[in-house]
């Protein structure tokens, strides 16, 4: 018995990725000559003895490309690099083999010389050489200046969070197959298949109807493969087009780490402004992201970073800004949250700061500043914030985890303990749902129904293992009133469907299911008028066969309404009705088209970029977050003891798949904030693999994990009344950083700690009182 769900096949190992597909008859194996250092001019590319190694086909440089740049924003991205070095690990040349024992021979034999310049390895470095990109957003309201002159308290500091590496399970990996009339044919692991077809067709030289980019589904990507997959995709285009033979790129981890860029690091100098009450009156914050040597995504990043420093916080006098660092590492790109859980980091921690100064409960000075219903309900940048779930799911969740006992508990523990120190802290998400590019947020989809009533879509959604596939398919299924196992969703292809987003931006299920139920609905409707004249057929004992309606659009009715689908039958409300199969049957004998094509687009967002004000969200996802930890005062281990997650996610779609967003959300999130960092040596990526680059392992997970929905069914603007899940879980892992600050405050009595992002067991045992550093 086969089922359409894919976690079956994947627990099975039955789902291939990329590098699973046979190879195919000629096939060539591609590697990467890369930079060994950070900033530089080539002086000398000697590629001979590479070229002459045994089982070598082509190498090929920069020249080889029609046109060598790309770049999702600036085209200012080299694929491979002419004379200028950026960054460790920039690809130089690429190398065509028969097989990987000849790539892996051919590799080491390229005679490089770089004349080494002087790197910016650092934000630091680069406010000191002034090394920015041009992008300076800004968001403000009310009047800062004046509620810091008259505020009761004020706080000040600088935070900083680090980069993180996306670790998805399969690494960058195309497959070019040339295809004759010299078009071509890509298999990549991307989210953004039509982006992989223009940076392509673009690198090349060729039109876009000559390239075709599939993606059957990826092991991960976590915005890892949103602009960066384009990148692999190309080299792979150029070898299989320069040869005419097939030709695959895998990355091996150590290459993927040292190549793609990561979360990028931010800095923030704040000033907080609030009241004896420990209300947040103003909040001024000035950012700089690291963006590393090439621009990516990250003024999009920056972006959402701004519109994210209030998170679940009203705050009447708003003065925040960005800039860009241009430094001397790998582009950073997008990871889920995109810049939102670096913003939001930064006010969880003046959130702790406020208590800390004042004294009072971390939780309820949160409570505090929560956005109001009727009241307070205005943003930063404009936008009203409406379906705000936050005292509800305050209320709930403090008594669910049982907040205000334990927060005793931890205090006698503390008190009593020589060994160990304890803290727990609450957090908020409110994350905003749509591209803050308002163009981004389109779709398109493909609903063919078959005569045996099973149902193939396709969409531009990519599925990365999050689910939307599944997703889409209960849509689907419960729009027709069919089984889930008798809706398929086909392999996502630039042929099919065209100038689709990346899926990202948690907006997958949203757009792309929202496309595919409008398709649904366009044969529903014909599938209703039908079964009306069948109805009225039956009525009226008429000898015309059933085959011969013919359906005429003049005869249309105008008023119709759609019908009800259930259970694999139509129905009226007189108690009329036919099954699907019946009802197919006569449709496709009467020429009624049994598929269609729809289009979405998000209702209702705009955003200016220059004065930093508008709607950009379509609606807000919200959770809160508790977390308790334990330190050992002698190591500095941190283990998670509880977390307990309280998500609102509308009318979930699939609440399986909702938990295991959720869940993995929040340890990648945990990972962010504790133990995932990357050394560096002269701006040479030390810790390339899971060896040196600690991702959590089951035994950093807390050992309590709750996670629960609200019932919420007034997010009808949105597909099916649900709220996008993907990235929002990931910022509620700053309940553990926060839990970790305030187990070191008990140990300062009652000092706040110099901790930044990650708090890794060597930063937790190392932390000082900020008064003392
Ligand atoms: N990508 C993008 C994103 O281009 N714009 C966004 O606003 C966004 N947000 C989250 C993740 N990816
Ligand atoms: Mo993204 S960070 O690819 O939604």
């Amino acid at each position: 018995m086969t089922s359409m769900n894919p976690a079956n096949e994947h627990v099975r190992g039955e789902s291939l990725f990329i590098d699973d597909w046979p190879k195919i008859s000629g096939e060539l194996v591609l590697g990467i000559i890369s930079s060994p250092v950070a900033c530089g001019e080539i002086q000398k590319l000697n590629l001979d003895k590479v070229v002459n190694s045994p089982g070598v086909v082509a190498v090929f440089t920069y020249q080889d490309f029609s046109n060598n740049f790309w770049g999702a924003i600036n085209k200012d991205n080299p694929f491979l690099a002419e004379k200028q070095i950026h960054y460790a690990g920039q690809p130089i040349a690429l190398v065509a083999a028969i097989n990987k024992k000849a790539l892996h021979n051919a590799l080491p034999k390229a005679q490089l010389k770089i004349i080494e310049k002087p790197a910016v390895l650092s934000i630091q470095s680069a406010i000191e050489y002034d090394s920015f990109f041009q992008q300076t957003p800004e968001i403000s309201s009310g009047n800062s200046k004046k509620a810091f002159n008259k505020a009761e308290n004020t706080l000040a500091g600088e935070f900083f969070s680090a980069a993180q590496e996306h670790f998805y399970f399969e690494t960058q990996a195309t497959l070019a197959v040339p295809e004759e009339g010299g078009n071509l044919k890509l298999y990549s692991s991307s989210q953004h298949p039509t982006e992989v077809q223009h940076v392509c067709a673009d690198a090349l030289g060729l039109k876009y109807h000559q390239v075709v980019c599939e993606v059957k589904r990826m092991g991960g990507a976590f915005g890892g493969k949103e602009s960066q997959a384009s990148l692999f995709a190309a080299l792979a285009a150029l070898a299989a087009y320069k040869t005419g033979r097939p030709a695959r790129l895998v990355l091996s981890r150590e290459d993927d780490m040292t190549i793609t860029g990561k979360r990028h690091p931010f800095y923030c100098r704040y000033k907080a402004a609030y009241s004896n009450k420990g209300k947040l009156l103003a909040l001024q914050a000035d950012l700089i992201a690291d963006g590393g040597c090439y621009l990516d995504l990250s003024p999009a990043i920056l972006q959402r970073a701004l519109l994210h420093l209030d998170n679940a916080y009203y705050i009447a006098n708003v003065q925040f800004s960005g800039k860009i660092a241009k430094t001397n590492t790998a582009p950073n790109t997008a990871f889920r949250g995109f810049g939102a859980p670096q913003g939001m980091a930064v006010i969880e921690n003046v959130m702790e700061e406020i208590a800390l100064k004042l004294g009072k409960d971390s939780a309820f000075i949160r409570a505090e500043n929560f956005y109001g219903i009727n009241t307070d309900n205005i943003t930063p940048y404009g936008q009203k914030f409406t379906n705000n779930q936050l005292p509800k799911l305050f209320k709930q969740i403090i008594k669910s985890s049982d907040y205000k006992d334990r927060v005793k508990q931890i205090k006698h523990f503390n008190r009593d303990s020589k060994t160990h120190i304890k803290g727990i802290a609450l957090t908020a998400c409110k994350f905003g749902i749509s591209f803050t590019s308002r163009f981004l947020n389109q779709g398109n989809a493909l609903v063919n129904v078959h005569l045996d009533g099973t149902i193939q879509v396709s969409t531009g959604a990519t599925d990365m293992g999050q689910g939307v596939n599944l997703k889409i398919q209960t849509l689907v299924a419960k729009s027709f009133g069919v089984l889930i196992d008798d809706v398929r969703l086909m392999t996502t292809s630039t042929e099919k469907n065209h100038n689709t987003s990346a899926t990202a931006a948690s907006s997958g299920s949203d757009i792309n299911g929202s496309a595919a139920l409008l398709a649904c609905d366009k044969i529903k409707m014909r599938l209703s008028q039908l079964a009306r004249q069948v109805f009225k057929h039956r009525q009226s004992n008429s000898k015309q066969s059933l085959d011969d309606l013919e359906l005429h659009s003049d005869s249309l009715d105008k008023q119709c309404t759609l019908l009800d689908f259930k259970e694999n039958k139509i129905s009226n409300s007189d108690g009329d009705s036919i099954t699907l199969l019946e009802l197919l049957k006569i449709a496709y004998f009467n020429r009624v088209s049994l598929g269609d094509y729809a289009y979405y687009k998000t209702p209702d967002i705009s955003f200016d970029r220059k004065s930093g004000t508008g709607s950009p969200f379509l609606y807000y996802t919200q959770g809160l977050s508790i977390s308790e930890v334990i330190i050992d005062r002698f190591t500095g281990y941190v283990k998670p003891l509880r977390t307990d997650i309280l998500m609102d996610l509308g009318r979930s779609i699939n609440t399986t798949i909702d938990y295991g967003q959720i869940s993995g959300g929040f340890i990648q999130g945990l990972g962010w904030v504790t133990t995932e960092a990357l050394y560096y040596q002269q701006g040479k990526l030390l810790s390339n693999s899971l060896s040196a680059y600690k991702i959590p392992a089951m035994t950093d997970t807390p050992d309590i994990f709750n996670i629960e929905l609200i019932e919420n069914n007034d997010n009808t603007i949105n597909v099916a009344g649900s709220k996008a899940v993907g990235e929002p879980p990931f910022p509620l892992a700053l309940s553990v950083w926060c839990a970790i600050k305030n187990a070191l405050s008990y140990g300062f009595n009652g000092d706040i700690p110099d901790l930044y992002i990650p708090a890794t067991n060597e930063a937790v045992l190392l932390c000082q009182p900020k008064s003392k550093s």
